[in-house]
């Protein structure tokens, strides 16, 4: 006998959605197209394509943790893509802290700062005609989803994202070009395909997606609430640090050290 059990998981699935955030990098480019393109990510050709984020671009999801990223076709592009379905033999990405962009060298390994994390891995299916045309800027194609989520504590991100190309030839995507502002101190890019080592590129405009999920007690984002964390807000509420207005009402007082007592003791 059926029962209305299995909407149980479709409204916890809407819950999830409703609780998603993003950015885009470069910031200013969600609403924006991209003055250039770039032949990487969703080429037919294998390629491995390194992004190099500073730190101040991620602002928005400190302490959240990333669950896919999108691409998006340029402007200049004039027809829906892929016409027919499009299979990544392998479409691997890696996550790490890194370099600053102004300090990027020609080495992928080079670029990461503490251990890579392998957070996607096996094939890639494209949807036809999932990446749309005729917008300013066109709409993100489908999220790329990482097997794993991942925690973005701060700090500077290494995103490199390595496929195998597919049969369906050239594909560009919308991207900002290394002469636009921000390019080496905010974002870089290098890529490698066939070439003996890596090059300079156009930054493909990218977008993190995370869970949305924050922990506010984990004042200091590095996914774990601890002494650290307790040591932390007495040092911004001694200092009136507008981060110590744990409430949220515009004044740092009595009130908010006890909603951070109760909000570190709940833990997250
Ligand atoms: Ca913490
Ligand atoms: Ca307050």
């Amino acid at each position: 006998m059926f029962t209305k059990a299995p909407l149980i998981p479709l409204l916890l699935a809407a819950g999830t959605a409703l609780a998603q955030n993003s950015v885009v990098i470069p910031n200013g480019y969600e609403n924006a197209p991209g003055p250039s393109a770039f032949i990487g990510p969703l080429h037919g050709d294998p390629r491995t394509n390194q992004f190099i984020i500073r730190e101040s671009q991620l602002t928005a999801i400190v302490g959240q943790d990333i669950t896919a990223i999108a691409f998006r076709l340029p402007a200049s592009a004039t027809s829906d893509w892929p016409i027919v379905e499009v299979t990544y033999f392998s479409y691997d990405i890696l996550l790490s802290d890194g370099v600053n962009p102004s300090s990027r060298q020609f080495d992928f390994f080079a670029n990461v700062v503490g251990p890579q994390d392998l957070v996607r891995t096996g094939p890639l299916v494209v949807t036809p005609f999932s990446f749309t045309t005729g917008g300013a800027p066109n709409d993100f194609g489908p999220e790329i989803e990482l097997n794993e989520p991942w925690h973005y504590a701060g700090g500077n991100l290494v995103v490199e994202v390595l496929h195998t190309g597919h049969d369906q030839g050239f594909r560009n995507n919308d991207a900002v070009g290394t002469s636009e502002p921000g390019y080496l101190t905010e974002f870089a890019n290098i890529w490698q395909g066939t070439g003996p080592s890596p090059v300079q590129g156009n930054f493909s405009i990218i977008k993190l997606i995370t869970d949305g999920a924050t922990c506010p007690p984990d004042l200091n984002g590095d996914g774990v609430v601890d002494a650290d964390d307790f040591f932390l807000f007495l040092q911004l509420f001694a200092d009136g640090d507008p981060r110590a207005d744990f409430n949220n009402d515009g004044v740092i007082d009595a009130d908010d050290f006890f909603a951070f007592l109760n909000a570190f003791a709940a833990g997250c």
